[in-house]
């Protein structure tokens, strides 16, 4: 069963909008796997972010992530990884379309509330690295 990782970021905690998020992955059919609440370490970050350490935006990036605690997450279903990224819709709030995550609840990059992975082999690595013990499946 394909699974992706999917994370609130400090700015999807903060607005109340774990449940939402949660509920848009459960409606679609999508089935949650494993769940915590984090405090992430700069370290953690700067390894779940490293394919972007040469951008400009990475110093913001990593000081944004450490503003509040970030919910991670691990959803399990038919091409999840693709179809959570339609969930939350693109990157950059101004271009995700309405009914997306993004389109639906925020306007900045810099504070775009949620993750999700891109490919099926970054996926399993994210996992790997916010559920370090496994997932108890
Ligand atoms: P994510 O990893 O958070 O799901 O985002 P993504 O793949 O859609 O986008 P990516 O290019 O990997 O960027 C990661 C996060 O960096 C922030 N960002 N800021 N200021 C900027 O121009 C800028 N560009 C990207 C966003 O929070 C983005 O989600």
């Amino acid at each position: 069963m394909e699974r992706t990782y999917i994370m609130v970021k400090p700015d999807g905690v903060e607005r109340g909008l774990v449940g939402e998020i949660i509920k848009r992955f459960e409606q679609k059919g999508y089935k949650l796997q494993a769940l915590q609440l984090i405090h992430p370490t700069k370290e953690l970050l700067e390894q779940h972010y490293s394919d972007l350490s040469s951008k400009p935006f990475f110093p913001e990036l990593i000081k944004y992530m450490q503003t509040g605690p970030v919910v991670a997450m691990v959803w399990a279903g038919k091409s999840v990884v693709k179809a959570g990224r339609t969930l939350l819709g693109a990157t950059n709030p101004l271009e995700s379309a309405p009914g997306t995550i993004r389109g639906d609840f925020c306007i900045d990059v810099g504070a775009n509330l949620c993750h999700g992975s891109d490919a099926v082999e970054s996926a399993e690595k994210e996992i790997a690295l916010w559920f370090p013990k496994g997932v108890g499946n």
